[in-house]
């Protein structure tokens, strides 16, 4: 594997990157009214036929969940991407996803659940204070980068489509277009891309539904304009452009997990101790830095999260 080098990542905060574009779109939410739909005033819900340029949202600082490590640069996260629907080079989905339309864009939800339909993402984002979440991003590839993140719980939206009791895992299915992601033309994986979590991994408080970094929506290489963000778990969890969310009652199957099931597991938890099958996951190269750290169990969440797999084995439960 090669990587670029890059100069150090930049050693601004991003609360203090943000802040006129902040007040900018606090403006357009005071103009709006008090009831207004959320989505709209953040920019959601303007109809254009081509890609957007990332607009300005408003959102609060979550310090308690970030972590103080400084974020890598605009240019790193939005340049150096895994997006396997328009290439499989990190700089192919910056190049090629302007074809991907994001708006209109809806989301359908079914299964286990006394809420279900299909809605527009205004009103998935309704009522969704948007937060800032600094969050470490670790790949199975063994690269990692600090992202700062704007999205709100993922638990926070299955609420309102009430799971029932059968509901034991959620799954997730991104758009499958191959006129707009030219990368679905090449069969290098099963597409649609799926992905899936237990149902208390997808209701765990760190787990983001991500429409944003950097204070503005995310520009579609890094999979707008919803996706996932499940900081503890390998990259290719926080699946891209999500188009439809499922509650069910079984393990439901992943991509990477069925194209390559002695190398991906379900879970894909970040474990220094359990290497790829193929290369070790005991360090990991954080982008712009030139030596390689080691890398920590749960990606560094620990103690957040290991209570999640108490008593799995997990070499088994990889
Ligand atoms: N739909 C979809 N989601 C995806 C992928 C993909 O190819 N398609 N790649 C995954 C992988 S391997 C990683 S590391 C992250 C990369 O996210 P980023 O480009 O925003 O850093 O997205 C994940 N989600
Ligand atoms: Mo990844």
């Amino acid at each position: 594997m090669r990587f670029r080098k890059r100069a150090s990542p930049t050693p601004i905060p991003a609360s203090e990157i943000t802040p006129y574009e902040t007040y900018l779109s606090r403006r357009e939410l005071l103009a709006g009214g008090t009831g207004i739909a959320l989505g709209a005033a953040l920019g959601f819900g303007a109809r254009h036929a081509a890609a957007e340029a990332p607009a300005p949202l408003a959102y609060v600082r979550n310090a308690a969940l970030s972590v103080s490590e400084p974020p890598n640069s605009y240019q790193d996260i939005t340049t150096y991407n895994n997006f396997y629907e328009f290439g499989t080079d990190k700089s192919d989905p910056a190049a090629r996803a302007q074809s991907l339309r994001t708006r209109p864009w809806s989301v359908s939800v079914g299964g286990e659940a006394e809420v279900t339909g299909t809605f527009p993402l205004e009103d998935i984002l309704k009522g969704h204070a948007l937060e800032e979440r600094v969050y470490r991003f670790r790949c199975v590839e063994a690269w990692s980068m600090v992202i700062p993140w704007v999205g709100f719980p993922l638990g926070d939206l299955l609420k309102r489509f009430k799971p029932t009791s059968r509901a034991k895992y959620v799954a997730f299915k991104t758009l499958y277009d191959p006129k707009q992601m030219p990368g679905q033309s090449v069969r290098i994986l099963d597409w649609p891309y799926v992905e899936g979590l237990r149902m208390d991994e997808a209701m765990h408080p760190l787990t983001l539904l991500a429409v944003g970094l950097y204070g503005k929506t995310l520009p579609n290489q890094n999979g707008a304009p919803l996706r996932l963000v499940v900081p503890w778990k390998y990259g290719f969890k926080s699946i891209k452009s999500i188009v439809r969310i499922r509650l069910v009652s079984h393990q439901p199957p992943t991509t990477w997990n069925e194209t390559a099931p002695d190398e991906y597991g379900f879970y894909s938890n970040v474990n220094p101790n359990v290497d790829h099958p193929r290369w070790s996951q005991a360090r990991e190269r954080r982008l712009g830095e030139l030596w390689k750290r080691k890398t920590l169990l749960f990606n560094g969440y620990e103690s957040e999260v290991a209570g999640l797999y108490k008593g799995m084995d997990l070499r088994v439960y990889r």
